[in-house]
């Protein structure tokens, strides 16, 4: 067993140190499409300066704990992940302190692209106590190496004060998410939740290129490598729908057992917030610094959930779920919702015999439901939509509240202007 498990970190060793840490990259190209609503969602996707691999890109994330703040002004207590992309390490675990944030940074790459991806594990604040290890899961990858699995019982948890870097081939576009998948029940509770979204390579095919009968233009978009360009769209929002238990995370910061037998989720959110903080286009401050009096208050949720967009567009809505306790069921009563993926796969029949490619198994619904781990793709045609503000809202009507304050939880608001 040993001798294997030198092995295994000598082949660890070599994945760190092909990605070796980077000088902060703001300023170079990225693989990120100017979209409005990304760079309000700080995709961290970025070329490695350096690289000799033009396929490289680099994600360099931290995993600790954290507070975010729910829509009735609760603090909540969190273990999770931020982007600490071109951070210096000398200065890294003085910067990373407390900084987790809910969701997790989300995660933008190319179908094609080689992800390397570096988490650094900066140790409990709050929790001097624990030794925990984290790690990152990429839900859904197909045919992952047990060692880059992220998942501890086949491999290894990142352990505090190390850094790892995992590395990923991507060949599938699609939805995905990441979470932590060491003690997953604790860790998932408390935080440990991104996106992860592989864009697909039929975005850049040439101008004019014919698909059937569909003719690609420059800058247009596609779910997925559809052959007919069934799956093109104008705008994307992501949404994660999660849910926390307050007392869960009451134990965790005040050193008692977690109460796993008992969890009851009572804070419904969409990308970590609860309604009205769902159409907050901003981010939220957190309320750190009351727990903690040398570290400033940081912006620890980022990811807002307001849908909005023009008559006539397409409207691309990623939703998943990693949820620790809820099946959560989403409806737009009247909206046109057409779902075109699910589990980050086209929903097309098999090919024929003779190699023409499937049917298309797209359906219009009126309700999505997911359950932790799954994830689904929609597609909202409002051409036909009058001009409005609508609610797009969980019909599981007890998680619309933020615990005890009601007209809240999962829900947000879709604008079309
Ligand atoms: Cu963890």
């Amino acid at each position: 067993m040993n001798g294997m498990r030198e092995l295994g970190w000598a082949a660890l060793l070599a994945a760190s140190l092909m990605a070796a840490p980077a000088a902060r990259a703001d300023n170079l190209p990225g693989s990120r499409p100017p979209d409005p609503y990304r760079s309000r969602t700080e995709g961290i996707d970025i070329q490695c300066p350096g690289a000799t691999d033009p396929k490289a890109v680099c994600v360099s994330i931290a995993c600790g704990d954290g507070f975010v703040k729910m829509a009735d002004g609760s603090d909540q207590y969190i273990f999770g992940f931020q982007d600490v992309a071109g951070i210096d390490p000398t200065v890294m675990w003085s910067y990373g302190r407390l900084g987790a944030e809910f969701p997790a940074p989300t995660i933008w790459a190319k179908e094609g692209q080689h992800l390397y991806l570096t988490l650094t594990n900066l140790g409990m604040i709050m929790r001097p106590d624990l030794f925990d290890p984290h790690t990152i899961h990429f839900h859904g990858f197909p045919n992952a190496a047990s060692i880059f699995d992220g998942e501890p019982m086949a491999s290894f948890g990142v352990t505090q004060n190390n850094s790892v870097t995992y590395f990923y081939d991507l060949q599938e576009p699609g939805t995905f998410m990441y979470h932590c998948h060491q003690e997953a029940s604790e860790h998932m509770q408390m935080g440990m939740l991104g996106q992860l979204y592989i864009l697909a390579a039929q975005d850049d095919l040439p101008d004019g290129t014919l698909l059937g009968t569909f003719t690609h233009h420059t800058g247009y978009k596609y779910v997925y490598d559809d052959g007919d360009g069934s799956t093109k769209y104008d705008v994307e929002v992501p949404l994660q729908m999660s849910s926390f238990d307050p007392h869960f995370h009451a134990a965790d910061l005040g050193i008692q057992p977690p109460p796993f037998a008992t969890m009851v989720d009572v804070y419904p959110m969409l990308n970590g917030r609860g309604y009205p903080d769902t159409v907050n286009p901003g981010g939220i401050m957190n309320n750190r610094n009351a727990y903690r009096s040398d570290i400033p208050n940081k912006v620890a949720q980022k990811i807002p959930a307001l849908i909005t967009c023009t008559q006539g567009q397409k409207v691309l809505l990623r939703i998943s779920s990693l949820s620790t306790t809820e099946f959560n069921t989403l409806t737009a009563p009247g909206f046109p919702m057409l779902v075109v993926g699910t589990g980050a796969h086209l929903l097309r029949g098999p090919d024929k015999p003779d190699g023409t490619p499937g049917k298309n198994l797209y359906y219009l619904t009126q309700t999505i439901t997911l359950g932790g781990g799954e994830s689904t793709d929609v597609i909202v045609d409002t051409t036909n939509v009058p001009r409005g503000t609508y609610f797009l809202y969980t019909s599981n009507l007890n998680e619309l509240s933020n615990d005890n304050e009601d007209y809240g939880g999962m829900m947000t608001e879709f604008v079309v202007n």
